[in-house]
């Protein structure tokens, strides 16, 4: 394309996206970079201070471990997410994570992000590990520190509102990216020694339950789209827990949060014939091996005990906020002037954890006449999301850190350098990397941080610029922007540019891609349920939307986003339809049950269901990897 500017930047460390995990990343890279004459180059493909999972904010921080106090150990924290995936986690991974979080909270704090704390001035607590904050400023605080590191220090770049497409390789190691400006006719050549991807999960690779006007609504933010998983894939690096997508539930039709209801206000949920299923359904939990008796009971299963009462046609299911209210409320009742004042309280409080992070469930509340101290409200499972920081665990397959690793795991999670993938000078954290759940808000970050130091260690050890052909850049400038020019040759062939024999555009591209993985890939409409035949159908039915990727059409700088961020997701999806077909058991019903193997098999599957696709043949392989521990199991 003659009128896109080609804009070449040499940097030292790439850090993509500007997410939790990249502005941790920011913070640890400047300070490193800055001992060691580096430069650093961060990309977002929106602005930084809303941008990402956080643009609305949080009501709370997921993962607070509490060494100081010693309340927890990491070991502790280590089982929680190893018993909440049923087994399968990386336990070098977590462990990394937990031993730096809560440095990261301390670093929130003194950013100014206000954090509850008690008469006592210690932390409010929402459950074990989580902590209350009045987070609507959240992301805003934390770009900021990012920001001020970064240029502060006189060693960094931003750039905003560029939108990475692909990775850039020379050989078998990474040598920066590419990507378009989606403001201004400008094609970006990022050339670096290391890159890491922070890019986030992805949302809308299944159809969501939302529609019309609602349907950009979603639990995860529409904007994260895949491009962390097609970056990696793309480059050939080794991608894990692919099978394992993200469930929540989630107060329905505005994906209103849950766990301030069940572990701060201790409420209960409840079917249409006031039936808790939690308690109901425990004998269940029996069928689902060690994992259905730990405690707390895995997410998964407690959104199957929901769910099978949904299919005997007890829903909806309510979460009752009336009664949590008032049962807090009644210890109050002999004193009427503080029983007003602790329900006013609470209610604000309700409103508050919405506001300061799902403002639009606030906004369904209104519109729809609940006062929550007098009504309980529906909650549903959402459709799936890819997402490797909450309970999910996709991402790519990283190398751990040398000092936690043992005998028997460093020939298997060890490889040089603390998050790296398998791909040379290729680092991932946050929802990019893998097998390493319930890092959440701030486990991203503290990840990021791990993640830029261990890369900029990578530089000054490998410390030469990579060669990248010229013909490569070439042939990617013109693929990258080819929609754009598919759209100008066709364009006038109908009356209605959204429809034309010669081209698909993004949103029904989407439309497409999220039919299949509904239909033949346990969507919402299919209950979550899959089947080997289905899965094949579904590979079948992506193998041909691939084909007609080729003719996608963009008629601005947005669409073009929009064509990039629909092929991202089809490459997502593709590699969970694989795993899923790979793992012949069902290990988390609840987040997708295997009809054909409906029983969970440790003998044959308590491993990684791992995979990577080649990028010159575009071969997949799937690959199993054992699970070691690193700590003595009792
Ligand atoms: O409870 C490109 N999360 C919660 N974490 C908590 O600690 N507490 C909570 O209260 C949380 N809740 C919650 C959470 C998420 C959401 C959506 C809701 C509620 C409604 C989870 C955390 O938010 C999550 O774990 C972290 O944010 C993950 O960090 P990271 O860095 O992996 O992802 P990101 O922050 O979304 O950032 C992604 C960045 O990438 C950019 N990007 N840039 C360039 N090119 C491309 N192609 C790009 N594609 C994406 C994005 O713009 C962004 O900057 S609770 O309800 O669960
Ligand atoms: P959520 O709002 O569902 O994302 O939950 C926030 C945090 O609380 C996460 O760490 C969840 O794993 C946890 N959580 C939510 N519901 C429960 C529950 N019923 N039991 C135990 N932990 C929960």
């Amino acid at each position: 394309m003659a009128n896109f500017e080609t804009v070449v930047v040499e940097t030292d460390l790439l850090i993509l996206g500007g997410g939790m995990a990249a502005c941790g990343a920011a913070v640890e890279a400047a300070y490193w970079a800055k001992q060691n004459g580096l430069k650093v180059t961060l990309v977002d493909k929106a602005a930084m201070d809303r941008s990402g999972a956080v643009a609305m904010g949080l009501s709370a921080i997921n993962q607070y471990v509490g060494l100081k106090d010693g309340a927890n150990s990491v070991k502790d924290y280590v089982d929680y997410v190893r018993n909440d995936l049923m087994g399968v986690t990386r336990e070098d991974l977590v462990a990394n994570i937990a031993r730096h979080v809560d440095s990261t909270v301390h670093l929130f704090e003194k950013w100014g992000l206000p954090i509850w704390k008690d008469e006592k001035g210690a932390y409010v607590h929402e459950g074990r590990w989580q902590l209350m904050i009045n987070g609507e400023s959240y992301k805003v605080i934390v770009a900021e520190a990012a920001k001020n590191a970064l240029l502060q220090s006189g060693v960094g770049q931003i750039f905003e509102r560029v939108f990475i497409v692909g990775p850039l390789m020379d050989g078998d190691r990474v040598a920066g990216a590419v990507g378009f400006s989606v403001r201004e006719n400008k094609f970006y050549i990022f050339k670096a020694k290391a890159t890491m991807a922070t890019m986030g999960g992805a949302v809308h690779v299944f159809k969501p339950r939302s529609m019309g006007e609602g349907l950009g609504r979603a639990w995860y933010p529409p904007w994260n789209s895949g491009s962390s998983a097609y970056f990696t894939l793309k480059a050939g690096a080794e991608m894990t827990c692919q099978e394992v997508r993200f469930i929540p539930v989630r107060f329905k039709d505005a994906y209103g949060p849950v766990g301030a209801w069940f572990l701060l206000f201790k409420s209960r949920a409840t079917n249409a014939m006031g039936g808790e299923y939690m308690v109901e359904r425990r004998p269940e939990l029996d069928n689902w091996g060690p994992y259905g008796r730990v405690k707390p009971i895995p997410a998964n299963l407690r959104n199957y005990l929901g769910m099978l009462d949904l299919i005997e046609g007890k829903g909806p299911i309510f979460m009752r906020t009336e009664e949590a209210i008032q049962k807090i409320a009644e210890q109050y009742k002999d004193d009427p002037k503080a029983y007003k004042k602790k329900m006013k309280e609470l209610e604000s409080e309700a409103w508050e954890d919405f506001l300061d992070m799902t403002i639009s469930q606030a906004i369904l509340w209104a519109a729809s006449n609940v006062e929550p101290e007098t009504r309980s409200s529906e909650i549903a499972a959402c459709e799936p999301y890819f997402i490797g920081s909450h309970s999910g665990a996709s991402g790519a397959w990283v190398s751990g850190p040398a000092d936690l690793q043992t005998a028997e795991t460093k020939s298997e999670y060890f490889w040089g350098y603390d998050n790296m993938s398998t791909v040379k000078g290729l680092f991932c954290a946050g929802d990019a990397s893998g097998a390493s759940s319930h890092k959440f808000s701030s486990g991203s970050h503290a990840e990021g941080r791990i993640t830029a130091k261990a890369a900029i260690k990578f530089i000054v050890e490998n410390n030469t610029q990579p060669k990248v052909d010229q013909a490569e850049i070439d042939a990617l400038k013109a693929a990258i922007l080819k929609p754009m020019e598919t759209f100008e040759a066709h364009k006038n062939a109908t009356t209605d540019p959204e429809i034309n024999p010669n081209y698909i555009k993004p949103r029904m591209f989407m439309f497409r891609l999220q039919k299949i993985m509904d239909e033949y890939a346990g969507g919402v409409s299919s209950q979550f349920m899959v089947n080997k035949a289905q899965l094949e159908r579904a590979l079948e039915l992506l193998g041909l939307l691939k084909e007609d990727a080729a003719n996608l059409a963009a008629s601005n700088l947005h669409e073009l986003m929009r064509c990039w961020e629909n092929q991202h997701r089809m490459w997502q999806a593709e590699a969970h339809v694989r795993t899923m077909l790979f793992r012949e058991e069902t290990r988390w019903p609840g987040y997708y049950f295997r009809a054909d193997t409906p029983k969970i098999n440790d003998k044959d599957w308590l491993v990684f269901a791992n995979c990577k696709c080649d990028p010159k043949t575009g071969n997949w392989e799937m690959i199993k990897r054992p699970i070691k521990h690193i700590f003595p199991q009792a």
